[in-house]
């Protein structure tokens, strides 16, 4: 009985301006059905708008992380081996000077960080190693690698002249060398280890070779090797064993 009492007061009351103008709005029924509509179809335009918009956007992004992405065993562009190379020096020349700073504090003596490693020849911005022992030339091939260089790769007048100069020091009875060239893959078709072609050629002329000589077997003479005697290149069964010249590039560590 008390709720129909205050009930029946609320609407004997003098309603108030806002409270007009809300029983207004409400006394016209198809005018607040209709704003409401277009509200609706205001926050549904808005809201496709802004799903378009994130799915462009998305898209953006996905096509940038794709393109942007090497894609495997693709060969990557001078730039970011640079980039690559400069950051592996630096990272390899603080290791060093981790490597003296422990020493001291344990206090035991360290090998020095070298320019190259210990027993290659430092020749201007190149590391050489002259081996003792003889092998064939892909285990050459292999042996320099697995000693983080290559058989050696003589592009220039001036870095086959330097060579043959250190070669002619320690040869001794074993003038001749493997050096990293080859035509293995293709008959005549001359490549260094890097796969790079020959930009100047130091063929042995009297011989006239390289000759592919039947006497290599089946498959010719397909490696080379340089005669620090002559000081000019031949072609050689790849089964032969001679000594190795492995290279690396020199790591400045000032
Ligand atoms: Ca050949
Ligand atoms: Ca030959």
């Amino acid at each position: 009985m008390e709720h129909e009492e205050n009930y029946s007061s609320l609407h004997e009351e003098e309603p108030t301006p806002g409270a007009n103008r809300l029983i207004l709005e409400h006394s016209d029924g198809s005018r607040g059905l209709k704003r409401g509509v277009e509200c609706l179809r205001s926050r549904a335009a808005l809201l496709m708008a802004l799903c378009f918009l994130a799915s462009v956007c998305a898209n953006i992004i996905l096509t940038v992380l794709l393109v942007g992405r090497p894609v495997p065993g693709a060969p990557l562009d001078s730039p970011s081996l640079g980039f690559k190379l400069n950051s592996a020096r630096t990272r390899y020349a603080r290791l060093c000077e981790d490597y003296s700073a422990l020493g001291q504090s344990c206090s035991k003596t360290v090998k020095r960080c070298r320019d190259c490693p210990e027993g290659w020849l430092h020749a201007g911005d190149q590391c050489y190693y002259f081996s003792n022992d003889k092998l064939d030339w892909l285990k050459s091939r292999d042996s320099c690698a697995d000693m983080g260089g290559h058989l050696t790769i003589l592009h220039t007048m001036d870095e086959h002249d330097a060579l043959v100069e250190e070669v002619k020091k320690s040869d001794g009875f074993d003038y001749h060398f493997w050096i990293g060239l080859s035509d293995l893959d293709s008959e005549g078709d001359w490549r260094w280890v890097d796969n790079t072609t020959l930009q100047h050629k130091y063929w042995d002329q009297l011989s006239s070779e390289p000759n592919n000589h039947q006497s290599g077997g089946e498959h010719g003479e397909d490696c080379a090797t340089l005669d620090s005697h002559a000081k000019t290149w031949f072609d050689v069964p790849c089964e032969h064993i001679y000594k190795r010249i492995c290279q690396m590039d020199v790591i400045q560590l000032d």
